[in-house]
């Protein structure tokens, strides 16, 4: 395979390196890299162990002062070279997402996309790390805030999304000055290495010293929980399922480390009785589908005004009839496979609770087997009627399922639904009405981190701070003021007159 020479990417390799060197060590642990595309095992990675680990904080710990030092407009040029890379690789880079994580190539593209602009978007932010001046209630005193980088910022990513979540943590966390160590998720550890090694190419040559950008693969036991307890690492951006979400909280925040969690999504879209059609339809079918239903922004549930019920579903399900499922990699296909054979028997179990529990499946509902669908990961999108919030409704099954609920009365109605499950990532509304729309902005609307009209609930632009409430973690990550969650703020005080005036008045003398 062409991308894969393109990348340097060999078949054997290790899966920890400091920036530029890769360790070797002794570990005879091996984690075999299938690909959810064709079935074929394309990389044997060798695993970390804690030798490695030690080695990583160690160098890590190293390059703080040196990589802090750097004036952050500095750094930013470095992240730029990083971008201007990452233009060179783009065509190999989103097919290597492709091949690994099974979404579709324009959709890897358009993830290498996200990263080379978030290093554009850093390299202007990185002139602007600014603290706000404040007025001093005492004479001839100065108050101000200003903020400091962290020291060592853990990046801990999901499988989904196997690039761009480095690129909005490892990108926004380098001009602030901290350095970084990035655990990928073991089910997309190639395309975690082919980006270590665009990032090598431009240490190397400014002759930057090991341990700013550093990669560890490895197991949560060994290498995860680490992590995690390390007092020597401030700060932990978690992206992953809310069950591991708050076993990180709980370690991190028990040795009072940061963490920043975006956590799972279970996003709905409201349509009312004033929606336009021809925008909602492909929103939702973008939303429900894109990335094989497996973004934390993917659309899963869809309430729909009671008068246009029939109407949108029968939309529906003649969009999801021309729908093509196969090889991502194929430019026909809308929608290429799950990413492995356990996220097949969830969406299985997921398909089976629906009926169990009195919901009715109306489009799809198996997995795919033929020639066409070389590895046993291709499954049908799939529609289900749902009376309400049954169980199975309320949790985040990473597949294409999208539940359609009717409703009736206002959009207070939709709303109540919408807000009615633990997790608080996305949500959207379609409607030309400007009391609706206003009603779901409003305090008393969308309880979401993110809240859009007339558009679907996944593809943010990197501009925004992107995160969400309750469940989903309360983190934001990317555009923004997003920068300050990787930074230390000092409030300072100058004293520049020839007294010693106390705060609230209060007089104490000693003379
Ligand atoms: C994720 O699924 O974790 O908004 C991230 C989106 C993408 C990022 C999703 N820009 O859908």
């Amino acid at each position: 395979m062409n991308f894969l020479d393109e990348l340097y990417l060999e078949n054997k390799m290790s899966g920890t390196s400091t920036g530029t060197t890769w360790l070797s060590g002794k570990s005879k642990k091996h984690l075999l890299v299938s690909s959810p595309v064709d079935g074929e095992t394309f990389a044997h990675i060798r695993k970390a162990t804690v030798e490695n680990y030690e080695e990583v904080l160690g160098q890590a710990n190293k390059a703080f002062p040196v990589w802090r030092s750097l004036p952050a407009p500095r750094r930013g040029e470095i992240v730029r070279q990083i971008g201007l890379r990452l233009r060179d690789f783009k065509l190999p880079l989103g097919t290597l997402i492709a091949y690994e994580t099974g979404k579709t190539l324009q959709e890897g593209l358009g993830e290498v996309q996200e990263v080379i602009d978030i290093c554009d978007y850093c390299v202007g932010q990185s002139r602007m790390l600014y603290g706000m001046t404040t007025v001093s209630e005492r004479p001839d005193h100065r108050l101000f805030e200003q903020y400091h980088p962290l020291g060592i910022a853990a990046i801990i990513t999901a499988f989904n999304f196997p690039m761009a979540l480095w690129g909005w943590n490892a990108m926004i966390a380098a001009i602030c000055g901290n350095v970084t160590i990035w655990k990928p998720s073991s089910r997309a550890p190639v395309s975690a290495i082919a980006l270590q090694k665009i990032v090598a190419r431009v240490l190397e040559q400014n002759d930057l010293p090991e341990g700013i950008f550093s990669l560890i693969i490895g197991d949560r036991d060994t290498i995860g929980e680490r992590i995690l307890e390390d007092g020597r690492i401030p700060l932990v951006s978690f992206t992953g399922s809310a069950v591991a979400g708050r076993v990180t909280a709980g370690k991190v925040g028990r040795r009072l480390g940061k963490t920043i969690l975006e956590l799972g999504g279970n996003n709905g879209i409201i349509i009312t009785e004033h929606a336009d059609l021809k925008l909602a339809v492909p929103a939702v079918v973008f939303g429900a589908v894109g990335t094989s239903g497996q973004r934390c922004t993917t659309t899963r549930r869809l309430f729909i005004h009671e008068s246009r019920y029939e109407e949108v579903k029968a939309h529906l399900c003649r969009a999801y009839a021309r729908l093509k499922i196969g090889n991502p990699l194929l430019e026909a296909n809308h929608m290429g496979p799950l990413i492995d054979k356990n996220a097949v028997k969830a969406y299985q179990k997921a398909v089976k609770n629906i009926s169990k529990q009195g919901g009715t499946i109306i489009f799809g509902g198996n997995v795919l087997k033929g020639d066409e669908y070389p590895s046993q990961c291709y499954v049908e999108p799939t529609l289900a009627e749902v009376a309400d919030h049954l169980p199975i409704v309320r949790e985040e099954t990473f597949a294409p399922i999208l539940y359609l609920i009717k409703y009736k009365g206002g959009v207070e109605q939709a709303i109540a639904l919408n807000n009615e499950v633990d997790q608080g990532l996305s949500s959207a509304i379609f409607s030309t009405n400007h009391n609706q729309i206003e009603t779901f902005l409003s305090a008393k609307g969308s309880d979401c981190g993110i809240a859009n009209v007339n558009l679907g609930t996944s593809g943010a632009e990197i501009g925004g701070a992107f995160g969400g409430e309750k469940d989903t973690g309360g983190g934001r990550e990317c555009g923004s003021d997003a920068w300050k969650n990787y930074m230390r703020r000092q409030t300072v005080t100058i004293n520049y007159g020839t007294t010693l005036p106390l705060a609230q008045g209060i007089r104490f003398d000693i003379e």
